[in-house]
């Protein structure tokens, strides 16, 4: 036995329960694998959402269906936690394999374990800290949070070829005992299901309780027991949470002003409205989401102006058409966003003067707010102050 071996037999003996076995990996692996594989699909498709650059035609119907990835996304993802946590926790004697590399194949296998648990626990840690709007580093989450998503993704695929043999061994391939086992060995048998059984419940129960600890957060009828959600979908003003307060953005004097104009540029003429002006147009009713990245979200009665119809281009098939809506909020990068064409042409498309019935409260984007079908909520501009016709 030379010295390592020594070590690693050491350092693997301190590991005593029988749990540390490939039956246990393996099942905890698939169900990783699914939570993992639904987080990263609407992960991606939120991504896709929010960046308008994007070569994937991201469309405005159905309305909420930016809703619905992003809260699975943020739901599967807290979910994984314990998942990961036990997976992490079973395989550790692992890490004292010896020797540490066998062949080619599996120094690769063990090289794609570093990105892997490294993209997996940094993915976690970075979306449930952005959730919580902890930003204990200085890069911009978006971004790192994509590509470490890629490496993650990259080292998953891996992970899974080198391990696919083991999972269908374990799980799909019946055993046939060559010689008749013993009956200490029936016993033994029995006594690892049994205790592979209560793990396996506990992480499956502890992941039932993150489930509806945050699935509240756009389940309404959850939102009671949704202790881990940041955002109750029906506590704010008008019955919808707010993101940034119309303090923290700094808008309240000019929100308030009574010279207020809503100012359209269009074709290079520029057009201003007071908020009198605005409460005479025509006006529609649109029943739309607000869903935050952060996984919240509500849906609510909108009142406001078509922005199709403010621009006079109802009717118009133009695949040109981009429209820049900004904030006379002050900085921040949520103040402007832009619509895509087909977005402007959606009469849903709103500069929203109500909200619930009632003028829109001031932290809600008093007085006129942005909202689409299908919008990120990062894009639902609020205290919108001009509007051009790119
Ligand atoms: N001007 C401006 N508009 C904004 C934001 C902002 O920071 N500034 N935040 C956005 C975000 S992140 C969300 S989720 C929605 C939330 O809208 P609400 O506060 O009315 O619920 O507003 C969006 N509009
Ligand atoms: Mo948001």
């Amino acid at each position: 036995m030379d010295v390592g071996e020594r070590v690693a037999t050491r350092a693997r003996s301190r590991f005593s329960s029988r749990l540390h076995e490939p039956r246990t990996a393996a099942i905890l692996g698939i169900a990783l694998g699914v939570t993992f594989s639904v987080c990263m699909v609407t992960g991606l498709l939120s991504h896709v959402a929010q960046d308008p650059t994007s070569w994937f035609p991201w469309p405005n119907r159905p309305a909420g269906l930016y809703r619905v990835t992003q809260g699975v996304h943020t739901i599967t993802g807290f979910v994984s936690i314990p998942v990961l946590l036990a997976k992490l926790w079973v395989v550790a004697p692992k890490l004292w394999d010896w020797p540490p590399m066998k062949s080619v194949a599996h120094a690769l296998e063990r090289a794609a374990l570093l990105p892997l648990v490294g993209g997996g626990l940094f993915m976690l840690f970075s979306g449930v800290a952005n959730v919580a709007r902890w930003y204990p580093w200085s890069f911009y989450f978006p971004a790192a949070h994509y590509v470490v998503a890629w490496v993650t993704i990259g080292a998953m695929v891996i992970h899974l070829g080198a391990k696919a043999a083991v999972v269908k061994a374990e799980l799909f391939e019946r055993r046939v005992a060559e010689i008749a086992p013993t009956e200490a060995e029936v016993t033994t048998t029995r006594v690892l299901a049994a205790d592979r059984r209560a793990f396996l419940g506990g992480v499956a129960a502890t992941a039932g309780v993150v489930f509806l600890a945050t699935a509240g957060n756009t389940v309404t009828p959850l939102s009671d027991v949704a202790a881990l959600a940041q955002r109750k979908p029906n506590l704010g003003p008008q019955g919808l949470p707010v993101n940034k307060s119309a303090r923290d953005a700094g808008v309240i004097p000019t929100a308030t002003s009574a010279d207020y104009r809503l100012v359209i540029e269009a074709d290079g003429t520029e057009r201003s409205f007071t908020l009198t002006q605005l409460r005479a147009m025509p006006q529609r009713t649109a029943v739309l989401p607000i869903a935050c990245v952060e996984g919240w979200s509500t849906s609510a009665r909108w009142r406001g102006i078509s922005v199709v119809e403010l621009l006079g281009l109802e009717g118009t098939r133009r695949k040109d058409l981009r429209v820049r809506v900004e904030s006379f909020q002050k900085g921040g990068r949520y103040n402007h966003s832009e619509l895509r064409h087909d977005e402007v042409l959606d009469p849903d498309t709103l500069l929203a003067l109500e909200l619930n019935g009632e003028e829109l409260h001031l932290d809600h984007g008093f007085p006129v707010r942005l909202i689409g079908p299908n919008r990120p909520g990062v894009d639902q501009t609020k205290w919108v102050r001009r509007v051009v016709l790119l």
